[in-house]
């Protein structure tokens, strides 16, 4: 059992070089039937996977039975959204055996890179929220916690962005075309999932009534299991996606009316289910087949979860020991009423021991402060589709309202406010509030993120129970996120402070000193250098963009919404530009910078997808303007993902975190950046306030206006015209996107930017723009003296362990679930 060249547990074999390659050769026979000769990059890449595959597959079952054994608490996270990456370099760090697959490789004539680089990842979320419940089921794995993720397998994830005339067009993404090596699909464990039909009331054994579900349609989830591997541990969770499968009764009763056309129809019908993911980012549209989605897989979870993962014969009322289920967003919060459906309709239990169970087992994380990002479902829609859920809900909130009003008496306003159903514009569920009344805990993302949820969003819910309302500040894994994306700091720091900062990331304070020492400084400028190198290199063979890589990178990498404030960018942008063609700077004193954007926008989301053009229409611009001497440049790459952004954030100087205050819940990629060596330029935001707090004010470019201030601004009635008429080069910048420098002389092309910006301005671009120019020309200064930058890049890391995602989840476990690790030993 030996595997010499890494720290890791051997899998469960002996792995050398040559057995490696046999097993590669064998799977690459038996499991595909071609030679190595005949293969593929497809079918070599499938058949590497096999092979690593094979290696944690023993642990993944020993995990399973040691948790089962040991009857432990089980943390089941509930999440529409995994946004996951690349799985085969994950796959290799965790089994350790990269270095070993790589010589195999060479021995057969292949190269591991060339293989890696053909993966498609799973993106089977939009952004921040699907990533962090990937980072977090990596962090879970690792810590030994006895953990299933539980989602869909959408067949299509997240769109592939092209451009077209600079304009956003969205490609499906056949992330499964080729299959995925990844992956257990077990039809033999499919659940029946039901939707529709009415509710009647029966008369069960002991001769009481019950209520009983008569759904007029099923659909049959079967789930796929992929293996969730720790680092540094025998440890392997599980992540369980469901698929939708129409059922033979579904169709038969079709095919016995005689229509076989209608009923090959409802298949599809079914099975549009689990279809597609929906690309909209904070912003849900309230489409029936979403709703579907959400309840499909919820209940496909709750049962296989009772069914599975509990003896057959387990007392529900003990349900709360033996599992937290984790409501990742509102997304999943129809497994509330599902639940309750369970155990009062099902399982016979009294309404309100069924109540105290299902408080006891859920709890609930926030990530938005946007009102239109709050989920709510038309009593109509839901009627329709979960009869008896919406009855559960009415009862839930009839008692929750009735606690509120014997809590005060007479004010009915607050009843009405506190309501789990709305009334207007119509009669709707707030998913957040019955989330809220039916959870033990409520947390939000970062700390500022709380208070605001605590103090403003859900304020009376949280007089009524202040000790529900807690924090738990968002983190990332840094096997992904450091360990793997960038290689070259990881050496730096191994060979600084030892292994150990992988999974105790606080230990990279230990790198403090090393801010001071010269020669330090000079090998992280080395890898920063080498990181860009790569990047440009990159861009150069995925889109064509040529850059030099001897400037500021300046990044700025999120969805597009007009909150995160892209907008504030591409004006900072053009006012350089224009302050070139006005006299008034000369390009020789520039500070080369080259500004990467990526971004998606949600394909309905029209200003977004107007601000994208106007990126491109700057950037074609800017890129060709003999002024400027090459000295600013805009890369925009297309289809920002996790690939991309494992090579894109290693080679950062200046990370762009410029949202409005009180509006970007925490941000995940600002820790990103901070953990590898980017300086922040940003507004006191979300997780910003504590990266802020962390690395001191002296390594953070800081600007803008509080929350308390936009507050106040909003309620004074806020006028973004008075500052474009106080500031000429507002006014500057502004004007030439106006008089279609950018748009071939057409004044028409971004009037609509243009005349939201002076008319509305919702996020306050106008009111932050001095105070971002000045912040940028202090980036500029700092960025001449090299060395201090360095010292200041050098402290960004060592301070940043604390947005470790591993720290998240010790605060989950210590503040929210109360679960312990239970290592597996072999
Ligand atoms: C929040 F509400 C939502 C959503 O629908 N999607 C999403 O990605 C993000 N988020 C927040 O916008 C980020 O601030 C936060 O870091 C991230 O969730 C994870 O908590």
């Amino acid at each position: 059992m030996r595997v010499t060249e890494t720290t890791q547990e051997p899998p469960s074999s002996p792995v050398t070089v040559s057995s490696f390659a046999d097993e590669f050769v064998r799977q690459l026979r038996y499991e595909q039937g071609v030679d190595l000769n005949f293969a593929t990059k497809d079918n070599l890449y499938q058949a590497l996977a096999g092979t690593v595959r094979g290696f944690m597959i023993d642990n993944w079952l020993a995990t399973l039975r040691t948790q089962q054994a040991t009857e432990s608490k089980i943390v089941a996270y509930l999440s529409a959204e995994y946004l996951l990456g690349p799985q085969l370099e994950n796959a290799l760090l965790a089994t350790g055996l990269e270095s070993l697959a790589r010589g195999a490789l060479t021995s057969l004539g292949l190269d591991l890179d060339d293989l890696e680089g053909i993966e498609i990842e799973p993106g089977l979320g939009n952004g921040g929220l699907g990533r962090l419940a990937a980072c977090f089921i990596d962090s879970l794995a690792t810590l030994n916690i006895p953990a299933v993720g539980y989602g869909i397998r959408y067949e299509y994830g997240i769109f592939r962005q092209t451009f077209v005339d600079g304009r956003q067009a969205e490609q499906p993404d056949t992330w499964l075309s080729k299959g995925s090596p990844w992956e257990f699909p077990h039809p033999d464990m499919a659940v029946e999932v039901g939707f529709g039909g009415y509710t009647e009331q029966v008369t069960d054994e002991t001769g009481g009534s019950r209520t009983r579900w008569v759904p007029s349609e099923s659909v049959s989830a079967v789930p796929y299991n992929y293996m969730v591997p720790g680092y540094g541990t025998h440890n392997v969770n599980t992540l369980r996606l469901w698929s939708a499968k129409a059922t033979n009764a579904f169709d038969l009763q079709i095919f016995n009316s005689g229509d076989y056309e209608a009923a090959v129809r409802a298949q599809t019908v079914a099975e549009n289910i689990s279809k597609v993911l929906y690309p909209e980012d904070s912003t849900p549209q309230g489409k029936e087949l979403r709703l579907k989605q959400q309840y499909f897989f919820v209940a496909a979870s709750i049962t296989d979860f009772i069914t599975r993962l509990l003896p057959d014969d387990f007392a529900l009322t003990n349900l709360p020991d033996r599992v937290t289920f984790q409501l990742n967003d509102t997304h999943p919060v129809i497994a509330i009423p599902e639940l309750m459906r369970i155990l009062v309709d099902e399982r016979g239990l009294d309404w309100d021991v069924a109540w105290d169970v299902t408080r006891a087992s859920f709890n609930y994380t926030c990530h938005t402060l946007l009102p239109e990002a709050l989920e709510v479902w038309s009593v109509e829609l839901l009627g329709r589709l979960l009869p008896r859920h919406l009855e559960i809900i009415y009862r839930i909130n009839e008692q929750f309202l009735a606690g509120v009003r014997a809590a005060f008496p007479g004010d009915e306003l607050r009843a009405r406010r506190m309501s789990i159903v709305q009334e207007q514009p119509e009669r709707a569920v707030r998913m957040a509030f019955l989330a809220t009344v039916a959870s033990s805990k409520v947390n939000g993302v970062a700390a500022l993120h709380s208070e605001l949820l605590r103090d403003k969003v859900l304020n009376d819910f949280s007089g009524l129970w202040p000790e529900k309302f807690t924090n738990v500040t968002n983190g990332v894994t840094p096997r992904r996120f450091i360990k793997l994306s960038n290689p070259g700091l990881s050496e730096l720091i191994d060979a600084a402070i030892g292994t150990g900062w992988v999974n105790d990331l606080e230990r990279l304070r230990e790198l403090e000193p090393f801010a001071e020492d010269a020669s330090f400084r000079a090998a992280f400028r080395t890898v920063k250098a080498e990181n860009k190198k790569r990047f440009v290199d990159l861009l150069a063979t995925r889109d064509g963009i040529e850059l030099s890589s001897d400037a500021l990178f300046d990044v700025m990498v999120k969805r597009l919404h007009e909150y995160k404030r892209q907008m504030l960018k591409v004006l900072h942008v053009i006012t350089t530009y224009d302050r070139v063609l006005k006299g008034e700077l000369r390009a020789a004193d520039l500070t080369p910078r080259v500004v990467t954007f990526g971004a998606k926008a949600a394909p309905g989301y029209r200003m977004a997808k107007e601000i994208i053009a106007l990126i491109n229409a700057v950037a074609k611009v800017v890129n060709t303007a003999p002024e400027l001497e090459g000295r600013l440049r805009i890369a925009f790459p297309a289809n920002y993902n996790v690939t991309l952004a494992e090579k894109l954030i290693p080679a950062a100087d200046l990370s762009e975190q410029i949202s409005l205050a009180g509006k970007e819940a925490s941000g995940t990629g600002n820790m990103k950046f901070a953990l590898n060596g980017a300086l922040t330029i940003g507004t006191l935001d979300g997780a910003n306030v504590e990266i802020y707090d962390l690395v001191g004010a002296d390594n953070f470019f800081l600007f803008g206006l509080t929350e308390p201030e936009v507050q106040d601004i909003s309620d004074a009635g806020y006028r973004p015209g008075s500052y474009y008429e106080a500031n000429a080069s507002l006014r500057g910048a502004i004007d030439l996107i106006a008089s279609g420098a950018f748009s071939g002389g057409d004044r028409t092309t971004f009037q609509m930017i243009v005349s939201d910006l002076l008319d509305k301005d919702r996020f306050m671009v106008l009111a932050d723009y001095q105070a971002y120019i000045e912040a940028q020309d202090k980036v500029d200064v700092a960025y001449a003296d090299q060395e201090a930058w360095s010292r200041a890049a050098i402290l960004n890391v060592a301070r940043s362990g604390f947005f470790s995602s591993d720290r998240s989840i010790r605060d989950y476990l210590d503040r929210i679930w109360h679960a312990s690790p239970v290592p597996v030993v072999k």
